[in-house]
């Protein structure tokens, strides 16, 4: 019985495609849980849109990119500091949110000037900031404002001065949010990469694809690309600029992490470029120094990624074996969007000696679910876009110490007394290489160890 109907969804039986727990000798191709299809009505699904899939996902994160959303307020707002992506230049990119700000008259009329006036009240109050990306949403795709024609009638108007990029991805057009990261991915490729010449600086040159500055793990990377003599031509998106994103196409390899949201691109810039992708796992002590082999050896530059490993090595070891001794056999789950699965899994495990029980993936594809469950352990669950009644019936099942996941699930387990960890936006970041693994590991000690659990368990209404 390897595909699991939870108690909860007996009035929703189609649930029991998308869940799944291993056992010994089962091949992969039988037991795959069915995954980024449609929710199934009556599943609380806990995915987000596809427009946020583009917009908080990649897009937000450029550094020097005004984000224009034309839609209601709500989608702007929505996917405005929820999460935690900085930048080195203050900022920018975390502080506003901009919006055409659609009332229903618009709806019922038409909101294209609505949308030119807001683009060009934007360029006007940050003189600053001369590009943009500009994203249709739901209400505004469906009444058909075309969004393109007034990107030309602005740029016309700010007479070339700016540049601005069109995403034409409404929350409907897919899923989940992975349909946005596709959008997004191939839209890029095929009208802004080329369009700009990098300076280059060294004789190694990468482009690092699909990574996003959670709390800092972009420079915790660009260190050790330093050290190495490897200039990172774009970075996408983590701490990028928009320019920067407008070269990819003169790397001599791209060096993909996430590989859901941005494999698409890698792909592209194979085909149109032959640009080589290596895929590469930064998260986790052991994967950290695999990656640094794979793209020393890529360029001859082993030596160097030797001297890089043996001064991490060095540094944080011996915090790590710490953090393992008080850590191993305790019992996690994960359950994010998709690839922190795969990349999660080994690294808990192999790093730390924990045990991870369950993982809950929001819009990972079949190929996510390969990884996972060939990198996963017999006896734990696999759930495709899971919902929050499945989600207590696993805890009732495998009574986890600690669950990587988002706010809104996290709260929710906490009045169960089990602590969570933030999976998406991290507790206290940057969690990527060496130095990432201990700051991991060191929230997971607070988290797990911490005196308020028993405290918050206590009932003192008697006491009182
Ligand atoms: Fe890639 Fe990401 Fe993730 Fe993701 Fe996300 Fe994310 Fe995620 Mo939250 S790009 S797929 S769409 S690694 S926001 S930074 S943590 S669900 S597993």
């Amino acid at each position: 019985m390897p595909l699991k109907l939870f108690k909860c969804d007996e009035s929703i039986p189609e649930r029991e495609k998308h869940c799944y727990i291993k056992e010994p000798g089962e091949s992969l191709a039988e037991f795959l849980p069915a995954s980024n299809i449609t929710t199934i009505p009556g599943s609380l699904s806990e995915r987000g849109c596809s427009y946020c899939g583009a917009k908080l996902v990649i897009g937000g994160v450029l550094k020097d990119t005004i984000q224009m959303i034309h839609g209601p307020i709500g989608c702007s707002y929505d996917t405005w500091h929820t999460k935690r992506y900085p930048s080195d230049n203050d900022n920018f990119q975390l502080k506003y949110a901009f919006s055409s700000d659609m009332k229903e008259q618009h709806v019922v009329f038409g909101g294209m000037k609505k949308l030119k006036t807001s683009m060009l009240e934007a360029f006007r109050e940050f003189p600053d900031i001369k590009r943009m990306m500009v994203y249709t949403t739901c209400s505004t795709a469906l009444i058909g404002d075309d969004m393109k024609s007034v990107v030309k009638e602005v740029e016309e108007e700010l007479k070339g001065e700016v540049d601005i990029f069109c995403i034409e991805c409404p929350g409907f057009a897919g899923v989940s949010q992975s349909k946005g990261h596709h959008v997004l991915n191939i839209a890029w490729m095929n009208e802004k990469v080329g369009t700009v010449e990098p300076e280059i600086k060294s004789k190694y040159t990468i482009n690092v694809i699909g990574d996003y500055n959670i709390q800092g793990d972009t420079y915790v990377f660009q260190k050790y690309m330093d050290k190495m003599g490897i200039q990172i031509i774009a970075h996408f998106t983590g701490n990028g600029t928009y320019d920067s994103l407008r070269a990819m196409h003169r790397a001599q390899l791209n060096v993909t992490n996430c590989a859901r949201s941005a494999g698409y691109i890698a792909n592209e810039l194979k085909k149109k470029y032959g640009i080589p992708r290596i895929d590469i796992d930064t998260w986790g002590f052991d994967y950290a120094k695999e990656g640094l082999r794979k793209i020393g050896t890529f360029f001859g530059l082993e030596d160097k990624a030797e001297e890089v490993i043996a001064e991490e090595v060095a540094k944080y070891e011996e915090k790590l074996d710490w953090y393992k001794e008080r850590l191993k056999g305790k019992k996690v789950c994960i359950w994010t969007g998709g690839p922190r699965l795969w990349h999660w899994t080994k690294a808990l495990e192999d790093d730390l000696g924990m045990q991870v029980v369950a993982m809950s993936s929001k819009f990972g594809h079949q190929e996510d679910f390969e990884k996972v469950i060939s990198r996963g352990k017999e006896g734990t669950v696999y759930i495709d876009d899971s919902n929050e009644l499945e989600f207590f019936e696993v805890i009732d099942m495998q009574k986890p110490d600690l669950i990587f996941t988002g706010p809104r699930v996290g709260e929710l387990v906490k009045k169960l007394q089990i602590p969570y960890i933030n999976g998406h936006g991290y507790h206290n970041g940057p969690y990527m290489g060496f130095e990432g693994a201990v700051n991991m590991a060191r929230d997971m000690y607070n988290a797990i160890y911490s005196p308020l659990w028993k405290l918050s368990a206590e009932d003192i209404r008697e006491s009182v």
